[in-house]
């Protein structure tokens, strides 16, 4: 329940969360913010502790993605600040919402040699969407509101609140500790006393109101019908149309059956990726999975809904000259990136969900047909299998040594279902998986997203457990890439979120040891060993289990989902062979 008589501002804190939906805290706790975390107690509000900020960060971000509560994170002032930033950044270039709040020394003695006492504001300036640094009780619950407002509209992404220890704790404690006597003596100790009293009453002035938050509602996008009856126009005199959706296109889980239902009914070749990967499920036929430049350098008209010219399309270089090209993104910026390589024709700043829902409307309302497709969807269909055929061939093919990734990879296939949210923190072992492994619904995949983030892995895995307790939470890591976050097995445990992690143990940072070797013929920094991984697994009261031979893989997967369901973690460390699969796909 929501507290009007506040008894410290940590209480307002968790009131404005409260009335914002806010269910699950992730935090690393320090004695700058413990009466947020208490406050979200009294609320009912979740609190998981974990091991690393930079985990809590990445399990907000994933909360935002995956459900349609906002996700929070609090950590203490200085290093528990500073340590968020990786995650910080990567929230920001996947357009994640999420609050972070930050401790920060008494505003007294800001500057002053307090604990912890650094620049948070500047520091974390160009990581986050925005910042605000509170200094009054009474400004907690209209700025706290403004952050999630600006977290939730628009571009959305990661927003920093600075609260300093005096605003939150209960009025006696600041006084206390503020050093305000009863009854100074001597000229120098009055007025001191007079100055810090002051000082104390500024900051707290507010928190006896009776303060009521209201829900934020942010502001959308409005979609224009002449930019719809434009997309109509050319999609009734295409015959080589494509779309591709990118992670823009999931707001929530809300609308994933309409968002499936427009796309059967505009009934146009797609490819999927970011989180909206799974959005059809397993084989739909309007999806495609392989040879997306061959669709982009063929077709006649390429719309993208949430998807920037980037390096995943060569700079916009895939996309054919020849074709219209159409792109709707939340973000103007990433309108108007890279003209120089290849023009946008109608650019469109608008939601895409929404615009992709509109169009299927009206298309439907005004019984607009589209030209006959086949063909086209034919030679998409072979090219796709021809792919799928090679794949299939590496895929048999005997290693000289331990596990092909490319079979291990088929058989994992088949052990997903509907109930499978699969997350990738890796390299080359989990670009490898993605061609073969395929999310079986919406909101089913994660990635750290654009700016490739190894680490992810542990915090995006405790949020996704905790959205779904019933489903499956599959870690996919490389081996490199697990030791970033796989001591957040203790928080698995001690919150019974419990995971299958797969650790592909090629003994080497693999995706940089392929290049590297090839241009300098030389492996520095890029070799690691068969370590046995699944011995950590022990340490945590879970279950670790080894798998050398390919023949050993089916039982290793079945023995690891009966242990899940009983609620243990399970470590898998799956000794993979060098692989070439991927050879030539270095990203510049
Ligand atoms: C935080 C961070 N550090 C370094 C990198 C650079 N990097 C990209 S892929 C990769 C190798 C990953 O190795 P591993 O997790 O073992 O997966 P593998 O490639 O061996 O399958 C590295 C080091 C990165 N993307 N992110």
């Amino acid at each position: 329940m929501v507290h009007n008589a506040h008894i410290h501002g940590g209480q307002i804190v968790a009131d404005v969360l409260k009335v914002n939906k806010v269910k699950v805290v992730f935090t690393l706790t320090g004695g700058h913010i413990s009466p947020i975390l208490i406050g979200c107690q009294n609320n009912d509000i979740d609190v998981i502790d974990v091991r690393h900020e930079a985990n809590a960060v990445f399990a907000a971000d994933a909360v935002s993605r995956l459900s349609t509560s906002l996700g929070v994170a609090i950590v203490t002032a200085g290093p528990g600040v500073t340590n968020t930033v990786t995650a910080l950044k990567n929230a920001q270039m996947a357009e994640s919402p999420l609050i972070l709040i930050g401790g920060a020394p008494p505003t007294i003695l800001e500057g002053r040699g307090a604990l912890q006492d650094i620049d948070q504001i500047n520091l974390v300036k160009t990581v986050v969407k925005g910042s605000f640094a509170i200094s009054k009780v009474k400004d907690i619950e209209p700025k706290l509101s403004k952050a999630i407002e600006m977290a939730l509209s628009g571009v959305r992404g990661p927003v920093f609140v600075q609260l300093p220890i005096d605003t939150l704790y209960p009025e006696e404690t600041v006084r206390t500790g503020y050093g305000i006597k009863k009854d100074p003596k001597g000229f120098m100790n009055k007025f001191m006393n007079w100055y810090v009293k002051r000082s104390a009453n500024k900051v707290l002035f507010g928190l006896t109101d009776n303060i009521i938050p209201v829900e934020v509602k942010p502001k959308n996008f409005e979609v224009n019908d002449t930019t719809i009856f434009k997309a109509l126009g050319l999609l009734q005199s295409a015959s080589k149309p494509v779309f591709l959706l990118g992670s823009q296109i999931i707001n929530s889980s809300e609308s994933l059956t309409d968002l499936k239902d427009a796309l059967e009914s505009l009934n146009i070749p797609l490819f999927l990726s970011g989180m909206a990967r799974g959005l059809l499920g397993k084989d739909h036929n309007l999806q495609f999975r392989h040879k997306r430049s061959y669709a982009l350098k063929n077709a006649d008209l390429v719309i993208l809904f949430g998807v920037p010219l980037d390096f995943r399309l060569d700079y916009g270089r895939h996309i054919s000259r020849k074709s219209y090209l159409i792109s709707i993104n939340r973000n103007k910026f990433l309108l108007k990136q890279n003209r120089i390589f290849r023009k946008i024709q109608l650019q469109i700043h608008s939601d895409p969900k929404d615009f992709l829902l509109k169009l299927s409307e009206y298309k439907r309302s005004k019984n607009i047909l589209f030209p006959n497709l086949k063909p086209w969807f034919d030679e998409l269909k072979k090219v796709n299998s021809e792919r799928d055929a090679e794949i299939d061939k590496l895929a048999e093919e005997e290693p000289v040594e331990n596990i092909n990734p490319l079979a291990a990879a088929k058989i994992i296939d088949n052990y997903l279902t509907e109930k499978s949210v699969l997350i990738g923190d890796g390299g080359d072992w989990i670009a490898t998986l993605s061609y073969i492994i395929q999310p079986r619904g919406g909101l089913k995949w994660l990635d750290p997203g654009v700016f490739g983030t190894l680490g992810s892995g542990g915090g995006f895995a405790l949020a996704s457990k905790y959205i779904n307790p019933d489903n499956t939470v599959w870690l996919f890591y490389g081996d490199g890439s697990s030791l970033y976050s796989v001591m957040e097995l203790d928080t698995m445990k001690r919150h019974n979120l419990p995971i299958i992690m797969i650790i592909g143990n090629d003994a080497a940072w693999a995706q940089i040891a392929r290049e590297q070797v090839e241009i300098f013929a030389n492996e520095l920094a890029t070799r690691l060993e068969h370590t046995d991984y699944h011995l950590i697994a022990e340490a945590f009261q879970s279950v670790g289990i080894i798998v050398k031979q390919i023949s050993e893989l089916d039982g290793a997967l079945q023995k690891a989902i009966e242990i899940n369901k009983q609620g243990q973690s399970v470590i898998i460390n799956l000794v993979l062979s060098k692989s070439d699969f991927r050879k030539g796909s270095i990203s510049m």
